[in-house]
């Protein structure tokens, strides 16, 4: 269908990666970036209308449209796969098809899943080789018979109007044309590790969650690991690489980095979740990416990296609004112009030399905190869910759900607000079950379902935490400090799910009391922690209403026991004064 001039199997070996790469460089595709200074590194950048996810171009291709569910786009793939075939028929004339044989997951774990993406573009192979495990060892793993799924990518003509991002769970197969943004490309990440690994872990009884793994190491060496799910761009890679502040550092605490972005997750024999992060690698958004808010990352991008979308320096170096260090005198902004700081357009606007959701991808081995476990066959246990979004109002700095069903409900009603990583109006609140919103392979009902049925196979399910970094003063002004400052909140968090402290029960569930935060080199008043976790009842009853109507749209469907948490959270606010 797509008739190659030529076709290359990925074997994952060194020599084949540099051959690609100065492939690259002698077309273009990519710059070599400064050796000296940035070794390993290349740059990048996507054509100017494909920098982001597409969501309203991505669809799910179940035979029956209410199993998709009124969230997600939906085709039907005789349909779809028509639709799409006029766009990749010949769509790789005079090009090379790279066929890359990946794992999710260490090659060969009980958890991990296989893939075999065939695309048109190098950019695809490279970052698929940090973000994947791909070659030799899978193609033996895979041998004649075990299922894998089958991803055909084209950039085709890069043309938003003929760009598709298709899923076929029922044929383990998908389909993305058009487009050469990582999130829309690299199909072993969204595509198949959430949406169709979605629909398989219905099927098979585990999860596939849009979840970073993190674990935190206590003074006495214990290390317990979380697992959290954040919307696009609220700090889920600043969350996995954490450094302490200094005092809690002092005291040996420490976090280590397993995943940022997905998480797949299975009750093991001893009636506990597992977890393991499927990839090997970042893809991050760098803007606001400095060794303040992020040091691990900073060094871990320092070599073999992809810069997709930044400004490049006449020293072949990069730069990033947020980034470290005053910007370049002058440089090349993201769109291949001439660019200084300081540049504004003809309404007068400030031109930025970084598109707001420019990216690296680097190999997590990389990250200083990355886990000794990472490479473990049987992942991690995990000890707590958290789940956040960004709210300037209303939610506490932090909740701990009553119990599983709550902790489903709150999940399945939570919102955020939109960030540059979607296309659409930023800042608007959307409500983002579990983070999945974009990336849930089946109806999202379904899912909630799912999650029930899940908590019921725990012997001690994992208790779930709603977290929201971002609540500003009445003067527009974050209260919490974040950041660092964070670890202190996720040690409470550890401390709850070990039943060593108390906590104060609200409608929401259960808060911290002040005098349980160790606030050790953290000048945080009594007055401060108030108004982080202050309940506005008429915004709640607002927020209460809101939810309803989006637990509507999924009519019978709808899990009863939502229906019941919704009833008892509104009884418990009408009683609360
Ligand atoms: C991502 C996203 O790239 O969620 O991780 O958009
Ligand atoms: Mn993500």
């Amino acid at each position: 269908m797509c008739r190659p001039e030529k076709i290359v199997i990925i074997d994952g070996s060194e020599k084949q990666k540099k051959e690609l790469e100065k492939e690259a460089f002698s077309t273009g595709e990519l710059v070599r970036l400064n050796q000296e200074r940035l070794p390993g590194c290349a740059y990048h950048r996507t054509a100017p209308n494909d920098v982001a996810r597409t969501e309203n171009l991505t669809f799910i291709c179940l035979k029956k449209k209410q199993d998709a569910g009124p969230t997600n786009n939906w085709l039907a793939p005789r349909v779809a796969y028509k639709k799409a075939s006029r766009i990749f028929s010949g769509s790789m004339k005079g090009r090379v098809m790279y066929v890359i044989p990946f794992s999710m997951g260490p090659t060969g774990s009980p958890f991990s899943k296989v893939g075999v993406e065939l695309t048109d573009s190098i950019y695809v192979v490279l970052n698929m080789l940090i973000m994947t495990r791909v070659g030799k060892k899978v193609l033996e793993y895979l041998g004649h018979d075990k299922p894998f799924t089958k991803c055909l990518h084209s950039k085709a003509d890069l043309d938003i109007k003929r760009r598709l991002i298709l899923h076929f769970p029922e044929d383990n197969t998908i389909w993305s044309v058009g487009s050469g943004y990582g999130g829309n490309v690299l199909l072993g990440k969204k595509c198949l590790s959430l949406r169709i690994a979605s629909f398989i872990a219905k099927r098979e009884k585990w999860l596939a969650e849009h979840m970073l793994i993190l674990g935190i190491e206590k003074p006495n060496g214990r290390i317990d690991y979380i697992a959290g799910a954040f919307p696009s761009a609220c700090g889920k890679t600043n969350l996995a690489m954490l450094i302490p502040p200094e005092t809690l550092k002092k005291k040996g605490y420490r976090i280590w980095t397993v995943g940022d972005d997905i998480a797949w997750m299975r009750v093991d024999s001893d009636g506990a979740l597992w977890g393991i992060n499927p990839e090997s690698g970042f893809f991050g958004v760098l803007p606001g990416t400095n060794s303040k808010t992020n040091p691990n990352a900073m060094i871990t991008l320092q070599k073999n990296a992809i810069y997709t979308n930044v400004v490049l320096t006449p020293e072949k170096t990069v730069w990033w609004e947020g980034g470290e260090g005053p910007p370049p005198a002058k440089g090349t902004d993201w769109l291949g112009r001439p660019w200084r700081p300081g540049m504004r357009d003809k309404d007068g606007n400030l031109i930025k030399g970084a598109h707001p959701n420019s990216r690296f991808t680097a190999p997590i081995s990389q990250c200083p905190s990355a886990s000794f476990r990472a490479e473990h066959h049987h992942g991690v246990p995990i000890s707590a869910i958290i789940l956040g979004g960004r709210r300037a109002s209303l939610a506490p700095l932090v909740y701990e759900s009553f119990n599983w069903q709550h902790g489903v409900y709150v999940g399945a009603t939570m919102a955020s607000e939109r960030t540059a990583a979607q296309y659409g109006k930023q800042g608007e609140v959307r409500r983002d079950p579990m983070a999945m919103l974009p990336f849930c392979g089946y109806n999202i009902a379904d899912y909630f379902k799912h999650w029930l049925n899940m908590g019921k196979r725990m012997a001690k399910p994992p208790k779930i935490f709603f977290v929201n970094w971002f609540r500003k003063d009445k003067s527009g002004k974050f209260i919490w400090p974040g950041f660092a400052e964070n670890v202190r909140i996720l040690n409470w968090i550890i401390e709850r799910s070990k039943g060593n402290i108390g906590a104060t029960r609200t409608p929401l569930g259960y808060i911290p009391r002040y005098e349980d935060i160790d606030m050790d080199g953290l000048d945080f008043s009594k007055e401060k922690w108030d108004e982080l976790f202050f309940i506005n009842t008429d915004e709640w009853k607002k927020e209460l209403k809101e939810q309803k109507k989006f637990l509507d749209k999924f009519g019978k469907r709808l899990p009863k026991e939502l229906v019941e948490e919704h009833r008892a959270f509104k009884k418990r606010l009408e009683k609360y004064k």
